[in-house]
């Protein structure tokens, strides 16, 4: 593929000329509802956005780029922040991982063998019982009673995106519905968006026929979406931007780029083989002051208070939940 420069989207420019999803009405209506009951309860509420975004190469899609998630990052900080009260919208890659269902994952822990079937319980009339195993049942309460509790208290709302354009309508529309809370919302970027796309005024319309020796495709950068967000669609929204770099050289000076560039709340780096042992949050204490580094790391084979192995969202929720409060403890007063 050829990274040669090309043409630049504005934000703008990007909206005006590529289709909105056939559901984002639809969507934005269940946003704007969940929103405002969030705000009769007087709950924080936070987008939490996950999963990688496709770029299709044809409008009757038969092959498209994917950005490497699986939606670990983003379900289980889900989970923490419902556990610290907020509300969650959790919009995620369609199939990627969730919150609470993410502890039986097809592949980690299928769910058909935490049960047993008891033939003995079983006769001409009614088939046999089935229970979870025993030695499952702790852990699988733990998680149900989580889920339900969520459900029951309508503390979240999940949308889902594909492709890196169904993600950046939804984005801008979320983020616009979310400003009504103004402070009381947080932002928390770690989906991976891809960097490139194709317009859909250069896709071809079938699937694109080989026999012509090598693909050349030239694709055109994604707007640098967070300006607009932190400028005109959030302006008092708490951003958190995730960066991923494999080369850990590159971590921190990108970090920093992007601080500095969208002058949003923090940036977190992550390099993608330290991602589940080390962040580094990437910020500034006050508007106009230094940015500067806070390494969260853990161990191996950490155990948290409940005594289950340690996840290092637990300690990024409980640092942004801190600076959250402050933020919104530091709110204008109206008069
Ligand atoms: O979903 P996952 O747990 O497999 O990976 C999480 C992550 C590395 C995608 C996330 O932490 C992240 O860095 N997101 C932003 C990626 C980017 O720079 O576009």
């Amino acid at each position: 593929m050829n990274e040669a420069p090309s043409s630049q989207f504005s934000a703008e420019s990007y909206f005006a000329t590529q289709p909105a999803p056939p559901t984002l009405e639809h969507d934005v209506a269940g946003v704007r509802a969940f929103v405002a009951r969030q705000r009769e309860l007087g709950r924080k509420v936070v987008l939490v956005t996950s999963g990688g975004t496709t770029v299709p190469l044809e409008l009757n899609v038969v092959r498209y780029l994917d950005n490497f998630s699986a939606g670990t990052r983003g379900a289980t900080s889900a989970e923490y922040f419902l556990q610290a009260g907020y509300a969650v919208v959790f919009m995620h890659r369609q199939f990627s991982l969730q919150p609470f269902s993410r502890h039986y994952s097809h592949s980690t822990n299928p769910f058909l063998d935490l049960l047993d079937v008891d033939p003995q319980s079983s006769d001409s009339q009614s088939p046999p019982n089935i229970s979870v195993m025993p030695s499952k049942r702790a852990e699988l309460l733990e998680v149900l009673q989580a889920y339900k509790s969520a459900r029951a208290l309508e503390q979240i709302h999940t949308l889902t995106f594909v492709t890196v354009n169904d993600y950046l309508w939804l984005l801008r529309a979320v983020s616009q519905e979310l400003s009504v809370i103004g402070r009381q919302s947080l932002y928390y970027l770690a989906a991976a968006v891809s960097d490139f796309f194709l317009p859909r005024q250069k896709m071809s319309e079938h699937k694109i026929q080989s026999g012509k020796g090598s693909l050349i495709i030239e694709m055109d950068q994604v707007p640098k979406i967070l300006k607009p967000m932190v400028d005109e669609w959030s302006r008092e929204g708490f951003i958190v931007s995730f960066k991923l770099e494999t080369d850990p050289a590159l971590l921190i000076p990108k970090a920093r780029g992007a601080l500095e560039r969208y002058g949003h709340q923090i940036v977190v780096g992550n390099d993608l083989h330290r991602r589940k042992y080390e962040v580094v949050f990437v910020s500034r204490e006050h508007a106009g002051q230094d940015i500067s580094e806070h390494w969260l790391r853990i161990g191996p084979g950490a155990i948290n208070a409940l005594g289950h192995p340690k996840e290092i969202e637990e300690d990024i929720i409980a640092e942004l939940v801190k600076r959250h409060d402050a933020w919104i403890a530091a709110e204008p007063s109206a008069n």
